[in-house]
């Protein structure tokens, strides 16, 4: 036998390749030398550094499973690695870099033309363009074939009218993909790409998140904004097109979050070895433990299905419940792991200097967003008995 290394339960390094080494290590240093410093302040302000596009741009991080454009054209097994890295810092982080990457790039890259490729994939790959998504509105989150933005052609030009919300950097973003009812194509859903000088545009800061507080969250309020027809995404329509770009982005957060929660169990297990309760120290005592043994056995089989979807994603033998399973899966374990590790700092565990309090707030928030928990169980309840139980209609 071996001997085991509980920070690494099924030698999961073992299984990765030199260049995704590599890619984890960059995202690595990156993310304790240049965001570790700034989360605590940028937190407790409310505040996200622009910079910070820049910086992950400059080391590849931006669009990093695409080839060309400047991309760096890495394996899925790479990105995922780099969202764990950067989300052991914080999931704000990890959000910015996710939606650039699978929610913007990624459609241009997929459903645009050479000419939209051309004019934005090198500027958002460097982060001198920071891009946004708009799929959810006030009335519509989980279910966004409801949506109520309308596309309305007018010779060269598409009318947007409506609002979308909750939407990841939109008050800071240069270029935003919005998703839309194309009135001529009979309520079609069809992709755009919308810049931030277009008259009519709005995108209000939502204040007073008491989670992601290090990513800056806004509304897309779009009053009859005109958009040239050069600016739909001429590859796709339906859902289907938003929900591509969710897959990948879901399947980073699957990774992201186990970064988060490995954050957590690390601090809770060097807490518990050096603070003494009844003469001992609190790593003495079976029920913390219990708790640390739990956590660290979650996140090493989470780890494992995160690294076998990815490399089912490099072999283009996905089905997309494979996503649903590991996205919820991480997300919930995530954030109970992050409650059961703050419990283990007692009063400490709501200081922001420790770090887990931040994560579990933030971990409430990558449980709703990309879909929800309940929603990606009734994608697999659909899967297993064959019956949609999304609405009471079905
Ligand atoms: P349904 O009838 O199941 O499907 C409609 C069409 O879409 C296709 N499809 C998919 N295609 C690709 N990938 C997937 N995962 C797909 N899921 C479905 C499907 O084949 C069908 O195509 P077609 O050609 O037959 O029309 O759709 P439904 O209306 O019944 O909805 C199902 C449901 C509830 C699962 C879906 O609406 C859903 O996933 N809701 C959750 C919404 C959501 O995830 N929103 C995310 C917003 S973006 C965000 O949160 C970013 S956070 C970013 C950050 O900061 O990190
Ligand atoms: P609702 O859909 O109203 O759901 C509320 C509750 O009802 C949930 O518990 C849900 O599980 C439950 N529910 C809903 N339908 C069913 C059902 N059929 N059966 C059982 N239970 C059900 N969106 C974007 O488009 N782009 C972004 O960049 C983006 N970033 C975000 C950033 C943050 C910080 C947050 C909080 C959200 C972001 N979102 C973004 C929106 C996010 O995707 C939605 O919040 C999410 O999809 C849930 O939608 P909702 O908030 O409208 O909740």
């Amino acid at each position: 036998f071996i001997k085991y290394n509980w920070e690494d339960a099924f030698l999961l390094d073992s299984q990765l390749t030199d260049e995704e080494k590599m890619v984890r290590e960059t995202a690595q240093s990156y993310a304790q030398e240049h965001l570790l410093p700034r989360v605590i302040q940028a937190t407790r302000k409310e505040t996200f550094d622009t910079g910070i596009m820049r910086e992950m741009g400059a080391r590849g991080l931006l669009g990093s499973t695409i080839e060309g454009y400047g991309c760096a054209g890495v394996s899925h097994v790479a990105y995922g690695l780099a969202a764990r890295e950067i989300e052991r810092v914080d999931s704000g982080y990890r959000s910015a870099m996710s939606v650039q990457s699978s929610l913007v790039m990624h459609p241009i890259n997929e459903f645009g033309t050479a000419e939209q490729k051309e004019k934005y994939l090198p500027r958002l790959a460097t982060g001198e363009l920071i891009g946004a998504f708009g799929l959810t509105e006030p009335n519509h989150g989980s279910d966004p074939a409801g949506m109520e933005t309308t596309a309305r052609r007018e010779g060269s030009v598409y009318h947007l009218s409506g609002s979308k919300m909750w939407i990841t950097n939109s008050p800071v973003a240069d270029v935003f993909i919005v998703w839309a009812k194309n009135v001529e194509e009979g309520g079609k859903i069809r992709g755009f790409i919308l810049e931030r000088n277009m008259k009519g545009l709005s995108t209000p800061v939502i204040e007073g998140k008491m989670a992601l507080r290090a990513s800056v969250t806004g509304m897309i309020q779009m009053d009859d904004v005109e958009v040239p027809v050069e600016n739909m995404l001429p590859g796709i329509s339906g859902l289907k097109g938003p929900f591509s770009c969710l897959n990948k982005a879901r399947y980073g957060i699957s990774w992201g979050v186990l970064g988060a929660a490995e954050n957590c169990l690390e601090v809770a297990r060097n807490y518990a070895l050096d603070r003494k309760q009844f003469g001992v120290p609190l790593a003495r005592f079976q029920l913390v433990q219990a708790k640390l043994a739990l956590a660290h056995s979650e996140i090493a089989l989470a780890l494992q299905s995160c690294l076998r979807v990815g490399r089912l994603i490099d072999e283009d033998q996905l089905a997309v419940e494979m996503i649903s399973l590991i996205k919820r899966n991480s997300c919930v374990k995530s954030l109970e792991i992050s409650r059961n590790m703050r419990d283990i700092l007692g009063g400490n565990g709501i200081a922001d200097e420790f770090h887990i309090i931040r994560h579990l707030n933030n971990l409430e928030v990558t449980n709703t967003y990309e879909g929800t928990a309940d929603i990606h169980l009734l994608t697999l309840g659909r899967a297993v008995t064959g019956i949609s139980a999304f609405a009471a209609t079905d």
